[in-house]
């Protein structure tokens, strides 16, 4: 039995398409979806707002909040919660040169109300929490603009998304690049200081996600503790990544054990999940998996998950003290190896 409760996003379950090439897998419509996730073990579902309400651009804010009730009766019917709602403010024509930082301001204007609706969404399937992927704030053309008025503007649209609901909670997914080429916040180091920047730091936070930390360079369990550590960790987004290349959204722990193990340990040790969070995961099939087997990619990455929250709850923290307050790093370093390697 795992201690922490499991959130994925419809997204995870796709057909297969990629810059290169079409679908290789049907698509599966979102019912199916639910019933497969709960079946599987998830207790919550994370949204884009055209997740929830695909035509939105068509229909007007009440219509919106209307077929979001909807979507929320299906998640009840299989006993699901909703995590956040995410605006997607990459796919859109608006959106061709980002969102809030945007070179156009007819095109801001249009992220901001992606932005609110998203709020209306989360509201109407009883979350209070929007997550931010910022896909397209930055530049393709370093000059095109400012970095010190892109900053201010994410900092002026997260303060206007506050003032819009008195309780919402704003959550920033960091990544250093791709599809934009230089982002604006590629870390949870930044994700903080635009946080501290807001009119209420308290309801701005961060979504780690192991691929976007590895992206740039970095360590997933080291940005999830600097996270933990100014409690700003709203939420995960868990997965792995073969070095700096793509983003490939791999089955979590597939690529490197270790530090996977080391992710789970440090949610583990700072009991992550109290305060109701989420352990959410980011994985994409593989572009070869067959029909049935289009959610083998979550129950592997929650296996994994499981099996490493066991192999913390087994570590033998006293004998690790003892060596670590001799000193003795080889003999720490190879008891965790051991443990990971079930040879103790
Ligand atoms: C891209 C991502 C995104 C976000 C999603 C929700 C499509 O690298 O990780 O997945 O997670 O938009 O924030
Ligand atoms: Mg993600």
């Amino acid at each position: 039995m795992s201690a922490f409760k499991f959130s994925v996003g419809p997204w995870n379950v796709h057909a297969g398409a990629d810059s290169y090439g079409p679908a290789t897998r049907n698509e599966i419509d979102l019912e199916t979806k639910f019933a497969k996730f709960a079946e599987i073990g998830f207790s919550a579902v994370q949204f884009h707002d055209d997740d929830a309400v695909p035509d939105m651009n068509n229909m007007t804010d009440e219509e919106i909040k209307e077929y979001a009730r909807g979507v929320k009766k299906l998640l009840d019917k299989y006993g699901l919660a909703a995590e956040f709602v995410a605006p997607r403010l990459w796919m859109d024509p608006h959106t061709a040169d980002g969102g809030f930082m945007s070179s156009r301001k007819e095109d801001r204007d249009y992220a901001m109300w992606r932005a609110y609706r998203s709020i209306d969404i989360a509201r109407e399937l009883g979350c209070d929490l929007i997550v931010l992927w910022l896909a397209r704030e930055g530049t393709l053309c370093a000059e095109s603009k400012s970095p010190v008025w892109a900053t201010k503007q994410l900092v002026e649209a997260i303060n206007k998304m506050l003032e819009y609901d008195s309780t919402i909670r704003i959550c920033i997914e960091p990544k250093p690049n791709e599809p934009i080429d230089r982002s604006i916040c590629g870390t949870i180091g930044h994700v903080m200081a635009i946080s501290a920047a807001t009119i209420d730091p308290k309801r701005v936070g961060g979504n780690l996600e192991s691929a976007h930390a590895i992206l740039a360079g970095l360590d997933p369990a080291h940005e999830i503790g600097f996270a933990l550590a100014f409690d700003k960790l709203f939420t995960v987004h868990l997965n792995d990544q073969n070095s700096i290349r793509y983003d490939q959204d791999k089955s979590f722990g597939v690529e490197n054990i270790r530090a996977a193990f080391n992710q789970v340990k440090v949610l583990v040790e700072n009991n992550y999940g109290s305060k109701g969070e989420y352990v959410g995961l980011d994985v994409k099939a593989m572009r070869t998996t067959s029909d049935e087997d289009s959610y083998e990619h979550l129950k592997n990455s929650l296996d994994i998950f499981k099996a490493l929250e066991e192999k913390v709850a087994r570590y033998d923290y006293e004998y690790a003290n003892k060596l670590i307050e001799e000193r003795k790093f080889e003999q720490l370093e190879m008891y965790t190896m051991n443990l990971i390697m079930g040879l103790v």
